[in-house]
This record gives C-alpha cells, sequence and structure tokens, in this order.
C-alpha cells in the first residue's frame, strides 16, 4: 500500500509541487486571506484544471473559514488551513465507482480500449496485460488498429514484452474482422482477458467512431455482453479538452471506464477531480510513466493525498 501511494505521489508531482507552492505562496504573503489572495488562489486551483466548480467551492471553504473565530480548519499556527480544506474537498468530489475492471460471467472478459491519437491506447493496452499477467491471469492482445504505420509491431513488441500473444491481421484490413477473430481465439484458447488495441480517432470523425462503432457490434455476434469493458484512454496533458472526447467517445461507444495517461508529465492533475465531476464516468487506472509497471488502478483517497499532501 505505501508502495502504491509513493507511485501516486511522484506520478503527480509536478502537480502537487506546483499547486502546494502557490497555495504556501499565497497564505505565506497574506495569512489573513483578503480577497485577492482569494482570486488567486482560485486562479491557481483552476490552473491545476481541477474544474471551475470545485475551485470555486474549495475558496468559498477557505473564506468562511477565515471569517470563522473558531479554530476548526485552522493549523497549529491559528492560519486557515487551506490544503486540508482543499484536500478534503477534492476527495469528496472524486466520486470513486466501481473500479475494478467488469468480469465477464464466462472468460474472456473483453476489454477495449478507445481514444484520440497519441493519448496512450497501446501502451495502456500493455500495461494492462502486464498488470493481468501478474495476477496470473491469461491474456490475449487484439492488434485492431491496422491503420497507422508500425502500430502492430508496436503491439507486437509490447506483446514479446508483457508474454502475451497477439492477434493481428495486415495493414489495412477490417478491425472488426481482425478483432471478430480474436474474440474466437480467446475463446478456442479459453483465456482469461482479451484486449483490442483500437486506431486513434477523432471524436469530430465521424466515419471512425463509425468504424468503432461497427466492432463492438461485430464482437456482439459472438459475445452478446461484450465486450464487458469500453476504457478511454485521456491524455491528462491536454487538460480541459479532454473532457468533450470523453462526452463524445461516451456518446458513440458507451465508455465504462477512463484510463487517464501522462500525469506525470503535467502539472494539471486536478483534471481527474474534474472528469469524475462532470462525466460520472469512473476513472479506473491512471497512467504515471511509460513503462509496463506504470499504470495505477485509481484509489480516490491516495489521489487526493498525493495532490494536497
Ligand atoms: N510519460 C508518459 N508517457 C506515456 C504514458 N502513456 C503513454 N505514454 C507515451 O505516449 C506516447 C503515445 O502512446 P501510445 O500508447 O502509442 O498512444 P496511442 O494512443 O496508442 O497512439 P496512436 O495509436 O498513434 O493513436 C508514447 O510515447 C508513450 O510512451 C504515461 O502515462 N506517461
Ligand atoms: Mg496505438
Amino acid at each position: 500500500m505505501l508502495g502504491l501511494l509513493q507511485k501516486f505521489r511522484e506520478g503527480l508531482s509536478k502537480t502537487h509541487d506546483k499547486l502546494v507552492g502557490e497555495i504556501k505562496r499565497i497564505v505565506t504573503r497574506a495569512p489573513k486571506l483578503d480577497p485577492e489572495s482569494l482570486d488567486e488562489l482560485e486562479a491557481a486551483l483552476i490552473g491545476c484544471d481541477i474544474g471551475v466548480e470545485t475551485a470555486l467551492r474549495i475558496v468559498e471553504e477557505v473564506r468562511n473559514a477565515s471569517a470563522e473565530v473558531g479554530r476548526a480548519s485552522r493549523t497549529a499556527s491559528g492560519e486557515v488551513d487551506v490544503v486540508a480544506i482543499a484536500k478534503r474537498i477534492a476527495s469528496e468530489a472524486l466520486n470513486s465507482g466501481p473500479l475494478a475492471l467488469r468480469q465477464a460471467a464466462r472468460p474472456p472478459t473483453v476489454v477495449l480500449l478507445a481514444g484520440v491519437n497519441g493519448t496512450g491506447k497501446t501502451t495502456s493496452t500493455a500495461k494492462l496485460a502486464h498488470q493481468l499477467k501478474q495476477d496470473g491471469r491469461s491474456v490475449l492482445l487484439a492488434a485492431c488498429d491496422t491503420f497507422r504505420a508500425a502500430a502492430i509491431e508496436q503491439l507486437k513488441i509490447w506483446g514479446q514484452r508483457t508474454g502475451c500473444d497477439v492477434i493481428a491481421g495486415q495493414y489495412g484490413a477490417d478491425s472488426a474482422a481482425i478483432a471478430f477473430d480474436a474474440l474466437d481465439a480467446a475463446i478456442s484458447r479459453k483465456c482469461d482477458y482479451l484486449l483490442i488495441d483500437t486506431a486513434g480517432c477523432l471524436h469530430t470523425k465521424k466515419n471512425l467512431m463509425d468504424e468503432m462503432a461497427k466492432m463492438r457490434r461485430v464482437i456482439r455476434k459472438r459475445v452478446p455482453d461484450a465486450p464487458h469493458e469500453t476504457l478511454l484512454a485521456l491524455d491528462a496533458t491536454t487538460g480541459v479538452n479532454g473532457l468533450n472526447q470523453a462526452r463524445e467517445f461516451h456518446q458513440a461507444l458507451g465508455v465504462t471506464g477512463l484510463i487517464v495517461t501522462k500525469l506525470d508529465g503535467t502539472a494539471k492533475g486536478g483534471i481527474v477531480v474534474a472528469i469524475n465531476r462532470e462525466l460520472k464516468i469512473p476513472v479506473k487506472f491512471i497512467g504515471v510513466g511509460e513503462q509496463a509497471d506504470d499504470l495505477q488502478p485509481f484509489d480516490a483517497k491516495a489521489f487526493a493525498d498525493a495532490l494536497f499532501s
């Protein structure tokens, strides 16, 4: 558990350092928290993409606490404990939801990974495969990105690294047909999981979204309740733009969970709070690096701790 918290902390250190640094600077300069400092606090919170609504709630609570004569929410030296207030409200906003991967009644559990170009679908597929293998599960990968150059080789390399077979076709082949073949293979090999890597598609490009929808329909002909999870990879560094992507994908595909990637590379990790609050789609995993073991199951409390402690 300590290891997990440590990983969270390291992965979120950019956001943490910026946010806590700004809060400390504001509080040190104006311990009484005048209106100008509260404005600055609001700007700092919004700047980490925590969401306007959550930022305003934090500022409101801080304002109330500084007006109070009592010692609630105060540090030992009598100042308002801004960090503690922010942490409490952020963790309240993080509706944790059902976090474990949904399981098929009968294996294989089929997991489809979707997302805009370069958000980290393939890497997340590999990381998930690695995690499942570590738990002793058998995993088959489907290379359904037949579109981008070298996408198939990229997944095959990850297959070798993680010890998973990869079902692939030719470039330009129908991705739905490959998904169907891979599902057949997963069933006959009695695999626990089939993870399907798909082509990056812009949420604004209708034909690519249609292709994703077709893939789902074809899979369902074989296993009516599949895919059991449709995970959307969202790049944290794109900030609030990710919210729009998620909305569109959700409408087209019925996203069941999010993987927020590249949190290690941004000071805008607050986006996870905004996503949780506004979309009501659970964040199931976060990506905090480029290696196979850099995927963390999402934990609301550890996240709020890492952000503000
Ligand atoms: N630092 C960091 N890099 C990441 C993370 N996840 C993915 N990346 C990197 O982001 C780049 C794109 O990742 P991919 O997994 O290829 O993304 P993709 O969505 O499959 O891309 P396309 O298939 O081209 O649409 C790679 O260089 C990854 O190593 C993460 O959590 N942290
Ligand atoms: Mg890819």
